[in-house]
Protein backbone atom coordinates (compact mmCIF):
# COMPACT_ATOMS: atom_id res chain seq x y z
CA UNK A 1 0.00 0.00 0.00
CA UNK A 2 2.73 2.40 0.65
CA UNK A 3 4.34 2.15 -3.01
CA UNK A 4 1.19 2.69 -4.06
CA UNK A 5 0.84 5.87 -2.27
CA UNK A 6 4.13 6.97 -3.10
CA UNK A 7 3.27 6.18 -7.02
CA UNK A 8 0.06 8.70 -7.16
CA UNK A 9 2.48 11.84 -5.13
CA UNK A 10 4.51 11.36 -8.02
CA UNK A 11 1.96 11.22 -10.40
CA UNK A 12 0.82 14.15 -8.43
CA UNK A 13 3.88 15.91 -9.38
CA UNK A 14 4.09 14.93 -12.90
CA UNK A 15 0.73 16.79 -13.74
CA UNK A 16 2.26 19.94 -11.90
CA UNK A 17 5.21 19.85 -14.05
CA UNK A 18 2.96 19.30 -17.03
CA UNK A 19 1.28 22.28 -16.60
CA UNK A 20 3.25 24.26 -16.54
CA UNK A 21 5.51 23.23 -19.31
CA UNK A 22 2.69 22.66 -21.34
CA UNK A 23 3.55 25.66 -23.58
CA UNK A 24 6.50 25.12 -24.20
CA UNK A 25 5.92 21.43 -25.77
CA UNK A 26 3.87 22.92 -27.22
CA UNK A 27 5.71 25.30 -29.04
CA UNK A 28 8.58 22.78 -29.55
CA UNK A 29 5.80 20.49 -31.75
CA UNK A 30 4.70 23.70 -33.67
CA UNK A 31 8.10 24.93 -34.98
CA UNK A 32 9.13 21.09 -35.80
CA UNK A 33 12.34 22.31 -33.91
CA UNK A 34 14.94 19.00 -34.26
CA UNK A 35 16.94 19.96 -32.14
CA UNK A 36 14.09 19.77 -28.81
CA UNK A 37 12.89 17.08 -28.04
CA UNK A 38 9.95 15.56 -29.43
CA UNK A 39 6.20 13.64 -28.29
CA UNK A 40 6.23 10.45 -27.93
CA UNK A 41 3.35 8.34 -28.04
CA UNK A 42 3.95 5.44 -25.99
CA UNK A 43 1.00 2.79 -25.44
CA UNK A 44 0.87 0.90 -21.65
CA UNK A 45 -1.11 -2.49 -21.52
CA UNK A 46 -0.80 -5.81 -19.14
CA UNK A 47 1.76 -6.45 -19.18
CA UNK A 48 3.75 -4.48 -22.15
CA UNK A 49 5.18 -1.62 -23.84
CA UNK A 50 4.45 -0.29 -27.76
CA UNK A 51 6.72 0.45 -28.84
CA UNK A 52 9.60 -0.93 -27.39
CA UNK A 53 12.05 1.14 -28.85
CA UNK A 54 11.67 5.47 -29.02
CA UNK A 55 13.54 8.06 -30.24
CA UNK A 56 13.84 11.93 -29.44
CA UNK A 57 16.13 15.15 -30.03
CA UNK A 58 17.97 16.08 -26.85
CA UNK A 59 15.76 18.89 -25.13
CA UNK A 60 12.96 18.60 -23.15
CA UNK A 61 10.99 15.47 -24.16
CA UNK A 62 7.09 14.91 -23.62
CA UNK A 63 6.00 11.35 -23.08
CA UNK A 64 2.16 11.01 -23.49
CA UNK A 65 1.40 7.84 -22.05
CA UNK A 66 -2.13 6.14 -22.98
CA UNK A 67 -2.55 3.62 -20.42
CA UNK A 68 -4.89 0.27 -22.16
CA UNK A 69 -4.90 -2.03 -19.50
CA UNK A 70 -6.74 -2.87 -16.13
CA UNK A 71 -3.47 -1.87 -14.12
CA UNK A 72 -1.16 1.30 -13.20
CA UNK A 73 1.51 1.46 -15.68
CA UNK A 74 4.57 4.15 -15.40
CA UNK A 75 7.48 5.49 -17.26
CA UNK A 76 10.23 5.65 -15.33
CA UNK A 77 13.75 6.13 -16.83
CA UNK A 78 16.71 4.48 -15.28
CA UNK A 79 19.77 6.91 -16.11
CA UNK A 80 17.67 9.91 -14.68
CA UNK A 81 17.58 8.24 -11.16
CA UNK A 82 14.78 6.30 -11.98
CA UNK A 83 12.64 9.55 -12.42
CA UNK A 84 8.99 8.71 -12.93
CA UNK A 85 8.28 10.50 -16.01
CA UNK A 86 4.47 9.68 -16.16
CA UNK A 87 2.60 7.88 -14.46
CA UNK A 88 -1.41 6.53 -15.62
CA UNK A 89 -4.08 5.08 -14.01
CA UNK A 90 -5.93 2.40 -15.94
CA UNK A 91 -7.66 3.47 -18.40
CA UNK A 92 -6.04 7.19 -18.28
CA UNK A 93 -3.78 8.74 -20.66
CA UNK A 94 -1.40 10.92 -18.98
CA UNK A 95 1.56 13.46 -20.40
CA UNK A 96 4.99 13.86 -18.23
CA UNK A 97 7.99 15.65 -19.75
CA UNK A 98 11.64 15.29 -19.09
CA UNK A 99 15.00 17.16 -20.11
CA UNK A 100 17.33 14.55 -21.31
CA UNK A 101 20.84 15.20 -23.20
CA UNK A 102 21.83 12.79 -25.69
CA UNK A 103 22.40 9.64 -24.88
CA UNK A 104 21.24 5.86 -24.68
CA UNK A 105 18.56 4.92 -22.01
CA UNK A 106 16.33 2.09 -20.79
CA UNK A 107 12.69 3.11 -19.39
CA UNK A 108 10.45 1.04 -17.76
CA UNK A 109 7.47 0.17 -16.07
CA UNK A 110 8.45 0.46 -12.33
CA UNK A 111 5.06 -0.75 -11.01
CA UNK A 112 6.40 -4.47 -8.50
CA UNK A 113 6.82 -6.91 -11.07
CA UNK A 114 5.94 -5.31 -14.31
CA UNK A 115 9.55 -4.32 -15.19
CA UNK A 116 10.08 -7.92 -17.04
CA UNK A 117 8.04 -7.41 -19.78
CA UNK A 118 8.05 -3.48 -19.49
CA UNK A 119 11.03 -1.88 -20.86
CA UNK A 120 12.38 -0.78 -24.08
CA UNK A 121 15.13 1.70 -24.97
CA UNK A 122 15.02 5.39 -26.06
CA UNK A 123 17.38 6.81 -27.87
CA UNK A 124 18.31 10.72 -27.69
CA UNK A 125 20.59 12.00 -30.23
CU1 LIG B 1 3.27 -1.44 -15.60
Amino acid sequence: MKRTRITTILAAAALVVTACNGDDAGDADANGDATNGATLQVEAGDLYFEPEELSASAGEIEVVLDNVGDVEHDFVIEEEDDTVVVHADPGETATGTITLDAGTYTFYCSIPGHRATMEGVLEVS
